[in-house]
């Protein structure tokens, strides 16, 4: 049997993996180590500090399993990334993750991490539905659970926002600086978002800390992309196979990564360069880009896939019909762009449909069709409210809205049922469980 990964196994030849000293501090504190933020931010840093150095070593926090915590640290925080392209598939074992926290285990170390002198970045990806977000208002959900519970218990949080502003209370009482706040969710104005979320929240605790937050935190916008699959068993044992050393952390990837960030960090960053971060003034354009195009189109392919029995998005690729339903879209979608500062949106179009046709990546359409209520708006509504009053057409989203509303009912043509798994779910079961007609359906949703 092989040993399991760590500092303490023996790689097979050839394979990558950090030469850096991990034992440095931690100056990034991660809120939401999911396989995304392992196959994405986590690599950017592994590389920084393969080129750079730096105290960049990266603390995770899980706001509420322990599953992370519990596959990463007997690695010494060490897992392995697979790269899956048409032509095959590389490992190579990334350490930028010093260890996972798990904030229902231990509160109090999470709000230490966060408060510690070395931390200069606190990162998140904790999904749309993570933030308490009032969708009519843009501005805090009081009715959110983490962000009602966080406001009459500020001192001892459950959310991130929560977190975020006990941290900083922490900081200004030991007379310590802020940190940057790097919203890395699928959101337009990420960092807007999340600077208003934390400032109202600290507004109802104290309006000097307020000022303490204007001055010394700051929130830029980054666009983030990599495609990552859920792990599998088939992960863990590719990870094996290749590294000689059992990986239950393992997570998979394609060859595509894309990262744009706005250069406004208070306290520095790594050199995120080394891994190909683009730094610019204003991501707007590129999240916009994104968001619509990408993820509009992901949307748009899960619901109407799933619903006509795709479990996977290389399968909807293959389907003719649906296949020139997601060209539509982008071709639809791009018309509410403007322009993007140095890309083709011809050219990004015709890569996104190769990445999303990718056999080597199985990423279920089940996957992404999850948490409708908090994707469609930035990614369907809002370009199909543009296009509205651009007199631009408007089948495609409609298109896409149906499906959505077709997944909504919960069971296949056959009768199985299935969960939503959406915040609102049992809202939604609610409102479309009985015999409805589609007429009643669309009004009531
Ligand atoms: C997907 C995204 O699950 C989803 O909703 O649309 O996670 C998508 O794969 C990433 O944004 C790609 O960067």
């Amino acid at each position: 049997m092989n040993a399991r990964l760590s500092a303490a196994c023996r790689l097979l030849p050839g394979v990558v993996a950090p030469r850096y000293d991990r034992a440095r501090p931690s100056g990034i504190v991660h809120i939401g180590v999911g396989a995304f933020h392992k196959a994405h931010q986590a690599v950017y840093t592994d590389d920084a500090l393969a080129r750079s150095g730096g105290d960049w070593m990266i603390t995770g926090v899980s706001l509420r399993s322990s599953d992370v915590a519990d596959a990463l640290n007997p690695q010494d925080g060490l897992y392995t990334l697979l790269v899956r392209g048409p032509a095959g598939v590389s490992a190579r074992v990334v350490g930028a993750i010093a260890r996972v926290l798990v904030a229902p285990q231990n509160p109090a170390a999470v709000l230490e991490a966060l408060a510690a002198p070395s931390t200069r970045i606190v990162s998140l990806t904790i999904t749309e539905k993570g933030y308490g977000i009032d969708p009519s208002t843009g501005g805090l959900d009081r009715a959110h659970p983490a962000i009602a519970a966080d406001l009459s218990d500020p001192m001892h949080p459950q959310g991130a926002v929560g977190y975020l502003v006990e941290a900083l209370r922490l900081r200004r009482e030991r007379g310590l600086g802020g940190f940057t706040v790097l919203c890395c969710d699928n959101l337009p104005g990420n960092g807007r978002v999340v600077a208003r979320l934390v400032g109202e929240f600290a507004r109802e605790r104290d309006p000097d800390l307020v000022q303490f937050i204007e001055a010394d935190v700051s929130f830029p916008s980054t666009m983030v992309d990599r495609i990552t699959p859920a792990s599998t068993e088939r992960t863990f044992a590719d990870a094996q196979a290749l590294t000689g050393c059992e990986d239950r952390a393992a997570v998979e990837t394609e060859p595509f990564s894309q990262w744009i960030v706005e250069d406004r960090f208070v306290a520095g960053r790594p050199d995120w360069e080394a891994g190909g971060a683009l730094f610019v003034e204003d991501v707007a354009p590129y999240e916009k880009m994104k968001l619509r195009l990408l993820n509009g189109s992901h949307s748009l392919l899960a619901y109407s896939g799933f619903v006509a029995g795709h479990a996977f998005v290389r399968d909807v690729m293959a389907d003719a019909d649906l296949v020139d339903v997601v060209a539509r879209h982008m071709r639809e979608a791009a018309r509410t762009l403007a322009p993007v500062p140095g890309v083709d949106l011809d050219a990004y179009a015709r890569d996104l449909r190769e990445r999303f046709a990718n056999p080597a990546i199985a990423h279920q359409t089940y996957q992404i069709a999850m948490d409708g209520t908090q994707k469609l708006p930035q990614r369907l509504l809002e370009p199909a409210a543009e296009a509205l009053e651009e007199g631009l057409p408007l089948d495609s989203y409609a298109f896409a809205v149906a499906a959505w509303m077709r997944y909504a009912l919960g069971r296949k043509e056959d009768g199985e049922s299935y969960a939503l798994r959406d915040p609102r779910e049992a809202e939604i079961a609610a409102r479309v469980g009985g015999d409805a007609s589609p007429a009643a359906i669309v009004t009531t949703l």
